[in-house]
């Protein structure tokens, strides 16, 4: 017997519903909800592994001050009065909250309350102005508010869906396999991505446009006047529900050698891209990162929502802008107005109006009557002491904030600051006076609202561990501590729930988008019973249209639309120096600073260290090879080094780093310690994909590869990666010395008792040195090291950890690094479902499967939750090139 309990994804956007089962020895297993209307049942491969995830392995389970045990009651009586003490000496302005997009909606409710209507300062914000803020801006600056016209369908429904600056195949994958199933049946449907690098995403696309960095206003101020000139507008449309479109059009009209130029693309592909986005009626563009984290992010947003404008191509079946969000919950979070410069409810900051009516409904003794700092001013404040109080939830800003070193001592200079996050142990963690452990997903219970604008419950299914607490329990509990009695009186989220849907609906009479009105009176039980649902949802009115402004009916004060004048042109921002554009982003297997992902192996066995993607000529022009070290510095003087990985899909003069790993899984891994805090002006979201860096090659004096079934501690090494593996860990090692005592090194690393001996060799000559460590037939450590990158086989010798090696041979084969001949070794994982690997794809390519599906039916790789599909048929692909030659 098991009990199922209905609940939702809590990575990504796209909001899949999971169905989590616990059965009777508390084993959790997962599968995607067929019946909820994000992923009728797929899952992706970081959804399908959240089982793995749920460990309690380095949890926070007691509140900490200083690092040291002790209860709620002082935790929170500290919080109170540090932030009481400090508004008292220094105001209101001198203390902040920077939240999180994966708060559930009613922790962010309370959150923003307590901060705009009983501190009374605005400064909270959220990691969402490092992903959201670019879309929410140019939404507003669009529409009159933050509202996303369309829905999932839309892509299924339309026949051409352009992608911008998304690799949804990595990022949003079941939203992607939606969009190729589609494809699939219907090959008439056509996708454009627009990406600098071949991505994943770009396997399934008719055209990829290899855009140059930040070309893309250029490109759709290209797009806007070709159809101008091709006669391709919907005048109607244009006079009847907008405002600007003559002033949009004299910025965008450019020469078709002025638009090569900035973007970098050959004339045909443009005008390829132009002729089908005018010939194509039903179009969706889909944009994420690419688009938003650009110091003309908002412009970019604008130029791409003035081309549907002009068209008449919005909020109908098959046909509108649509922005993917990020995080499970940054739709939920601008709802109940968590960025410094919104209120609640989609209510304006700036609007006097506004600010009466939310302070009347929360009966609060102030209003914040202006924006606050946006996250990277606000660590700014934080560095040079004007905030001297903050609370960070639920958000790593140490590893995933611009200038992450400068974050990092503006903390360790903050007098107070208090962490509320689920691990004791992350790189923003370290740094709490105070630490409150949260209450993580399976465990808490709660409502978030996906890209297209669906609310769904999470419930929890787990018993909170320790004594972890819910976020919103936490703020609510200070709250009271500051004197706010019944304002913050909550015992259930769904209490809280029903007063955030009651202030939506607030004298709005369609006044505002965001209305879920209906679920003002909500109960316990109809909260417990909830059914994902798209707002609007309005009071006593009959379920209508989901989608908006096919009819206008926009929401500034006229009710019509804006067109906004965007510029293409950009400053430089290379020099001789720092040559380069680093791009930054993220891999299919991992979420963010890894605290969740981190713990699967099966998630880790995809890409294992961090790496930059680089053109081989440019690789060539620095003198680096394929799994060299390379260094990459930027101005601020801060430097990463990561493996190189050689690729024809990255362009030429660009790098790519991924943002996942930190100071607790590497040495030097910190991407964003490289990129300055330069912003959109508009968002003040920061521009993460286009640093300019210098790089080069990093030689070590000598290169090591480890397993482990300890985790290793205190790795003396200038490089080190660690990675989470079945039984153990993995770790990737570059030395500055070549003369270490490398037993003693490993015997200190992997912490292996002082009786158990030693089996292996040292190479004087070459360097090569290979230890292996058994307790009897334990197989506990081995290290590998070489002058030069070590070549043995990883997944196989990371499968050794456990096996028992009772014979010799098998220990030779240890010793050796990869198998004898009659073993195979399955090489890189591709499917991390069912653990298969790169060797074991060729493999079955050679003996004639030459399909995705022959290679699925073979070895069952791609058949679960489909996200390495795109990579398999690269593998086929390649294979059938390579017999060719
Ligand atoms: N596996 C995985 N999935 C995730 C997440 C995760 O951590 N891991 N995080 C979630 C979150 S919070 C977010 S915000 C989303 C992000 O989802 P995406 O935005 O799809 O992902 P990114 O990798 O950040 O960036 C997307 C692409 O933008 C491209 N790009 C860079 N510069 C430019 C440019 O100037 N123009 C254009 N057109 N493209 C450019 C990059 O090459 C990259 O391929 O993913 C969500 N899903
Ligand atoms: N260079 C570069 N930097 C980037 C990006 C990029 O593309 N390039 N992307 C940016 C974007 S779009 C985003 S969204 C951010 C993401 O960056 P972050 O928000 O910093 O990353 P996460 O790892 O998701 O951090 C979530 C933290 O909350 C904790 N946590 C998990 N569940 C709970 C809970 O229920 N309650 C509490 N209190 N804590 C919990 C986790 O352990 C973790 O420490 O990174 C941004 N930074
Ligand atoms: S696509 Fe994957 S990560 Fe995103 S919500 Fe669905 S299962 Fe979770
Ligand atoms: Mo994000």
């Amino acid at each position: 017997m098991s009990t199922e309990t209905k609940t939702t994804c809590p990575y990504c956007g796209v909001g899949c519903g999971v169905i989590a089962s616990v059965d009777e020895a508390g084993k959790v297993s997962i599968k995607g909800d067929p019946d909820h209307p994000a992923n009728f049942g797929r899952l992706c491969s970081k959804g399908s592994a959240l089982a793995e995830t749920l460990d309690l392995d380095g949890r926070a389970l007691h509140p900490e001050i200083m690092g040291e045990r002790t209860s709620w009651n002082t935790a929170l009586d500290m919080v109170a009065q540090t932030f009481r003490q400090t508004i008292a000496e220094h105001g209101p302005d001198s203390v902040a909250f920077y939240v999180s997009g994966q708060l559930l909606t009613e922790d962010y409710y309370v959150a923003n309350k307590l901060m705009k209507g009983f501190i009374g300062s605005a400064n909270i914000d959220t990691n969402s102005r490092l992903c959201m803020a670019s879309s929410v801006a140019g939404h507003r600056r669009a529409f009159g508010a933050d509202t996303v016209p369309g829905t999932y369908e839309d892509l299924e429904l339309a026949d051409l869906v352009v992608l911008v600056g998304s690799n949804m195949g990595w990022c949003h994958p079941v939203l992607y396999q939606r969009l190729a199933a589609a494809k699939a049946a219907r090959p008439g449907l056509k996708v454009v991505v627009i990406d600098p690098r071949r991505t994943a995403t770009s396997d399934i696309a008719d055209l990829h446009l290899s855009v140059r960095p930040d070309g893309d206003v250029a490109l759709f101020n290209g797009l806007l006047a070709h159809l101008v000139q091709h006669n391709a507008i919907d005048q109607s449309y244009i006079a009847a529900h907008t405002h600007g479109f003559a002033e949009a059009f004299a910025e965008a009209d450019m020469s078709m050698a002025d638009l090569i130029e900035a973007t970098g693309l050959p004339a045909m592909q443009i005008r390829q891209f132009f002729h089908l986005f005018q010939m194509t009626e039903k179009s969706v563009t889909c944009y994420s990162q690419g688009v938003n984290q650009s110091s003309v992010g908002s412009d970019k947003v604008n130029a791409i929502i003035n081309c549907h404008l002009a068209t008449g191509r919005i909020g109908r079946p098959g046909i509108g802008p649509f922005s993917l969000t990020g995080q499970p919950n940054a739709m939920g979070g601008r709802e109940v107005g968590g960025l410094a410069n919104m209120l609640a409810a989609h209510m304006a900051i700036e609007n006097p109006g506004h600010r009466e009516r939310v302070q009347r409904f929360w009966q609060s003794p102030v209003i914040s009557d202006k924006a606050g700092l946006k996250a990277v001013d606000m660590f700014e404040a934080v560095a040079d002491g004007r905030i001297k109080a903050l609370w960070i939830m639920s958000t790593n800003p140490v590893v995933s904030m611009p200038d992450a070193d400068r974050v990092k001592a503006a903390l360790e200079a903050c007098p107070f600051v208090v962490v509320s996050d689920i691990l004791k142990y992350t790189d923003t963690a370290r740094l709490a006076d105070v630490l409150l452990p949260a209450t993580g997903w399976g465990e808490k219970s709660g409502t978030v609202t996906n890209s297209e604008r669906r609310i769904s419950r999470q419930r929890p299914f787990l018993a909170a561990p320790g004594e972890a607490r819910p976020d919103w329990w936490q703020l609510a509990e200070v709250g009271r501590r500051m004197g706010n009695d019944t304002a913050f009186a909550y015992a259930t989220p769904g209490e809280i729930f029903a007063e955030h849907a009651a202030l939506s609906a607030f004298e709005n009479d369609g006044e505002r988008d965001f209305d879920i009105g209906a679920y003002a009176a909500i109960d316990e039980d109809d909260y417990d019973s909830l059914r994902p649902f798209q707002w609007p949802q309005q009071f006593g009115k009959p379920l209508g249209e989901t989608r908006f402004f096919a009819n206008g009916h926009f929401y500034h004060a006229d009710r019509r639309a804006r067109f906004v004048a965007t510029s293409a042109t950009l400053p430089a921002r290379t020099s001789l120096d720092f040559p380069l554009i680093l791009n930054t982003g993220r891999v299919r297997d991992h979420w963010h600073t890894m605290t969740r992902t981190g713990k699967s192996a099966r998630l880790s066995a995809h890409i294992a260290e961090p790496f930059a993607e680089i053109h081989p000529l440019d690789a060539a022009q620095y003198r680096i090879a394929d799994a060299d070290l390379v260094e990459l510095s930027a101005e601020n003087g801060a430097r990463v080094i990561v493996r190189a990985l050689l690729t024809e899909r990255q362009s030429r003069g660009s790098v790519f780093v991924p943002m996942h790993w930190t100071g607790e899984t590497s040495s030097l891994g910190r991407v964003d310690a490289l990129v300055p805090s330069i912003t959109d002006p508009v968002s003040g979201q920061p521009a993460l994909k286009h640093v300019p860096v210098a790089m080069k090659r990093y030689a070590a004096k000598a290169y090591g590869f480890a397993v482990s079934v300890e985790k290793p501690q205190h790795l003396d090494a200038a490089y080190w990666v660690t990675a989470k593996a079945d039984g153990g860990w993995r770790i990737e090692l570059g030395f500055e010395h070549d003369t270490v005592d490398w037993e003693a090194w490993a015997r200190k690393a992997f912490a292996i008792p002082a009786d158990v001996g030693v089996t292996g060799y040292a190479d004087a000559r070459s360097g090569d040195t290979r230890l292996a460590f058994f307790a009897g037939q334990r197989f506990l450590a081995a290290l590998f090291v070489a002058a030069s990158p070590v070549a043995v086989s990883r997944n196989w010798l990371v499968g050794q950890l456990r096996e028992q090696q009772a014979e010799t041979a098998k220990r030779y084969e240890v010793i050796a690094g990869r198998p004898s001949a009659d073993r195979p070794d399955p090489g890189a994982i591709v499917c991390s479902c069912f653990s298969v690997g790169v060797n074991q794809i060729t493999g079955a390519v050679r003996q004639g499967c030459s399909t995705v599906e022959a290679v699925g039916a073979t070895l069952s790789a791609g058949t679960n939750c489909g996200s390495c599909r795109s990579e398999i048929r690269r593998i086929i692909d390649a294979c059938h090139v390579l017999a060719a030659e």
